[in-house]
């Protein structure tokens, strides 16, 4: 009797088995589909994200800048050819970006864009001339709301450099940029 409930035992043990086999075969492969469509969505995210980041420097400055230094396609600006770079000046008196990345002895075209009602300027050279106000420094006065000032520069020296906007209290509010040399 108890070797007859063993057998049913075992046999019921080993249907079960059988079961829980065939149910992992069938779930094992009904993973892997699952895991591919998610893949799929990894990198359709990661290209929605980049498409947001290209659509964020859009309503920034429109074009977006040409590449910087250790960016892939990245051309170092000369004086026959500088590079463009694009900054937009926004009524909350911040520069955006506010940290530009160059490579010593570079020429670059700053296009300053002005955002929203506030009129701002944008100075850049030596930072403790830029800082000073000094007289002579190179700089684009009275960039109104929508119009871009250009301003091309040569960044000659190790630096520091840097590019600020000295519109009445603009500069005390921290409406400055700093310059890294690559
Ligand atoms: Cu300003």
């Amino acid at each position: 009797m108890s070797d007859r409930r063993f057998g049913w035992l075992g046999a019921t043990l080993v249907a079960v088995g059988i079961a829980l086999l065939a149910i992992g075969a069938v779930i094992s492969p009904a993973n892997g589909g699952l895991t591919r469509p998610g893949w799929g969505g990894g990198g359709m995210m990661g290209g929605g994200m980049m498409g947001g980041a290209g659509m964020m420097g859009g309503r920034w400055a429109g074009p977006a800048s040409a590449p910087g230094p250790g960016q892939a396609g990245f051309v170092a600006g000369t004086q026959a050819n500088p590079r463009v770079v694009r900054v937009v000046a926004t009524p909350q008196l911040r520069f955006l970006p506010d940290s530009v990345t160059i490579q010593a002895g570079e020429t670059i075209t700053f296009e300053v864009t002005t955002m929203g009602p506030t009129v701002h300027e944008f100075m850049v050279g030596p930072a403790a001339d830029v800082a000073a106000d000094k007289a002579g420094t190179p700089e684009v006065a009275d960039i109104g709301m929508m119009q871009t000032g250009s301003l091309t520069y040569t960044f000659t020296g190790p630096g520091p450099f840097a590019f600020a906007c000295h519109a009445p209290g603009h500069y005390e509010a921290g409406m400055t940029g700093t310059i890294a040399v690559q």
